[in-house]
């Protein structure tokens, strides 16, 4: 059986984490009949095939303000360890934002506690939803860019830590635009997310979760050295660059 990319939708309340994976899937399966009561809140997990390549998304539910947010992960935990591992960290930020929500940092510190460094920062991709020409989206994501680096950067040295791929950094829009070359570069730009995932997979594995506990890196791993594996696909970094060439994409890499 050929493997299935699995991947977690994080990010602050309506940043447009379903919209996005509605996107990626080309069909509207996460917000479909979504009741307005928070009630029926929980993660939403669908299959698709994208690309050849086999994803599963697990549409996180938001973090809040009200102290719910261990009690959000601790079920989310419950499944990855169901399903026993990990691909990608979908981190979505909406770009019309000027500064995070207040928890971002606790949310992250959360996220940390749990997942080593360098399981979370190579295998995380950081998506600007609602980017558009009307307001200076450029501006505030490199404001956000900057406070994101900050928040990680006092929880973790990223800087020189050599066990640590930088995540990259993708801006799109997942509504539809009148104009059809727009809706074409924002597709593009998640064929190149996704490649990208698929080669961060080559060079260092997914994220194995069977044992992950809430609080319980330092129990689970002492200290980690990473062994990157060299990537030989040059036809998937032929087809990146095309792709990107095409399209005119832009993508930051997080330093
Ligand atoms: N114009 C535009 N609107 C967007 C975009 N992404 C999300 N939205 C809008 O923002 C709102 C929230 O989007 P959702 O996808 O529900 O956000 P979410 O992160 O899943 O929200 P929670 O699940 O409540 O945390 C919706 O009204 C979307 O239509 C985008 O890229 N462009
Ligand atoms: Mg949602």
């Amino acid at each position: 059986m050929s493997k299935v990319y699995r991947i977690l939708t994080i990010g602050p309340i309506d940043s447009g984490k379903s919209e996005l994976c509605n996107f990626i899937f080309r069909e509207n399966k996460f917000t479909q009949n979504e009741p307005s009561c928070s009630c029926s809140k929980g993660p939403k997990i669908f299959q698709t095939k994208r690309n050849e390549l086999n994803i599963e998304i697990i549409d996180f539910v938001e973090y809040v303000d009200d102290g719910t947010d261990e009690d959000n992960f601790k079920t989310i935990l419950d499944i990855l360890i169901d399903k026993n591992s990990l691909d990608l960290f979908l981190f979505v930020i909406n770009s019309y934002n000027m500064r995070f929500h207040t928890d971002t940092k606790n949310y992250l510190k959360i996220i940390l506690n749990t997942f080593t460094p360098s399981e979370f920062l190579n295998h995380l991709a950081i998506v600007f939803t609602d980017c558009n020409w009307l307001y200076d989206s450029e501006k505030n994501i490199d404001i956000l860019t900057m406070q994101l680096h900050q928040f990680l950067e006092e929880i973790v040295d990223i800087k020189n830590n050599p066990n640590i791929i930088l995540p990259k950094i993708y801006e799109i829009d997942t509504k539809k635009n009148e104009n059809e070359k727009y809706n074409e570069k924002y597709q593009a730009t998640i064929d190149v997310l996704l490649l990208n995932m698929e080669k961060n997979f080559e060079i260092c594995g997914e994220i194995s979760t069977k044992n992950i506990k809430l609080d319980g890196v330092k129990e689970r791993l002492e200290k980690e050295e990473i062994k990157f594996k060299q990537t030989n696909n040059e036809n998937r970094e032929i087809k990146i660059k095309e792709i990107i060439n095409k399209y005119n994409i832009y993508i930051r890499t997080f330093s």
